[in-house]
């Protein structure tokens, strides 16, 4: 039993390859097949794919014509969003009924606080979880309740914290089972790539290797003064704790009621206004469904555009009455594309809708705002919901998504919580 009364026992669990996981178990005949989710096609791009079609260097986020070039002997299936949700919400589940202290990240993957959670072990004894073996034996446990109910591999990181527990997940993939101690810092975190460490994206990679600091033992070693001056003086106090292996952020349990995102990057760059506004309204549908899936309504939107130069822009709009309706999402997002950004001739790489300020129906005054056409629009957004439950995902498309045919993708990262 460790003496530290502040020691705590993190998990991070996630999925492996989950969409194309999600479909072999569907389908066993695509079982150790190179298999990818997405659109084939010049404008397509890979949502994911399975371990067999890693092997070819297919990796998410590719453009398809990359990835049909590195294998072309792969099934493509365009991906089943209703079904990798359901999966989800399943799994989540799951990892609620092991502890309360659950904070899911993404639709696959989550952080769980084990510290004190009574388990039963084999022989018998009951105790309450404090050192990392006790994690692992849970993690175990875990791993082996979601083969055995949803037929799916996960990988599990186990730490005295959320970031060596994010990493340790990482380490052996798929189907792996990583703990990660303070002690194994010098040996198992210092040699990743310095952009392994949390807040490290391009911006900050490219200074910190240029000054070679390249790993993140380099970093551990630089010195504050050193780092300060490359990173400034709060980012540097934050990556320095992180490169030794310490990170206090609690594990946070209201995170998944605090926005529902859909984003997607595409492999040509969107020029045309049309284009665009369909674009915008796809995304804006595809929230709002989550929102009334969830039985939620939201007040402030955003629009997230990243153009093809990679300059990216994040506006929100407050909306007068909460609402879980595409159309108003639409309209706000359609207004501060028009009247917040400055896209000129740029193209659009990667365009986002998010909402936030959540709340269940009810709460607020919705009904005081809400006007004869919006309650139509309302009943007519819960009866396409009821069909597209019972005929499948594109059994109702608006006339607006369907006027050029071929362009509707489901290669996304979706829905993303945050
Ligand atoms: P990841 O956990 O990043 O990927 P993965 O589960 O497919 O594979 P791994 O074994 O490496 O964890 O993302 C989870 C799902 O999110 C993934 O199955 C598909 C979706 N996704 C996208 O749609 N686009 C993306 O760019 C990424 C990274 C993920
Ligand atoms: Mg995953």
């Amino acid at each position: 039993m460790p003496s530290d009364p502040r020691s705590r026992v993190i998990l991070h669990l996630d999925m492996d390859a989950f969409y194309a996981a999600v479909e072999v178990r569907e389908n066993p005949a695509l079982a150790g097949r190179p298999l990818i989710i997405g659109h084939r096609g010049r404008r397509g791009v890979v949502s994911t794919c399975s371990y067999e079609a890693r092997r070819f260097g297919v990796r998410s986020a590719m453009p398809s014509v990359t990835a049909e070039r590195l294998c072309p002997d792969a099934t493509w299936l365009p991906g089943r969003m209703e079904l990798y949700v359901d999966v989800s919400h399943a799994i989540r589940r799951i990892l609620q009924d092991a502890t309360p202290l659950v904070e899911p990240l993404s639709i696959d993957e989550a952080f769980l606080d084990m510290t004190g959670v009574a388990v039963a072990f084999p022989e018998g004894d009951l105790r309450a979880a404090a050192t990392l073996e006790d994690g692992r034996f849970m993690a175990l446990r875990l791993k082996a309740r979601i083969r055995a109910e949803q037929g799916l591999t996960a990988s599990v990181g186990v730490a005295p914290n959320k970031f060596l527990a994010k990493v340790a997940s990482d380490m052996e993939k798929p189907d792996g089972l990583v703990v990660l101690g303070a002690e194994d810092v010098p040996i198992r975190l210092w040699p990743l790539a310095v952009d392994r460490l949390w807040g490290v994206g391009p911006r900050t990679a490219e200074p910190l290797r240029a000054a070679g600091i390249t790993t993140i033992g380099h970093v551990a070693r630089a010195g504050h003064e050193r780092l300060a001056a490359i990173v400034g003086d709060a980012s540097a106090a934050h990556l320095g704790a992180l490169s030794r292996g310490e990170d206090d952020r609690p594990v946070d349990t209201s995170r998944e009621a605090k926005s529902i995102s859909e984003e997607r990057t595409y492999a040509e760059d969107l020029r045309d206004a049309d284009a665009i506004d369909r674009a915008l309204l796809e995304r804006a549908e595809g929230v709002a469904r989550a929102l009334r899936r969830e039985g939620l309504t939201a007040r402030t939107v955003h629009l997230k555009v990243r153009t093809g130069d990679f300059t990216t822009w994040t506006r929100a709009h407050t909306l007068p009455a909460p609402t879980d309706l595409a159309e108003t999402i639409v309209r706000a997002a359609r207004a501060l594309l028009r009247d917040r950004i400055r896209l000129g001739r740029k193209g659009v790489r990667l365009l986002g809708v998010g909402v936030s300020g959540l709340l269940p129906p009810g709460s607020g005054q919705p009904t005081l705002f809400r006007d004869a056409a919006e309650d139509r629009a309302g009943r007519a957004a819960r009866a396409t919901d009821a069909l597209r439950a019972r005929m499948g995902e594109e059994a109702v498309t608006r006339a607006r998504l369907l006027d050029k045919p071929g362009t509707r993708k489901i290669a996304r990262t979706l829905p993303s919580v945050d």
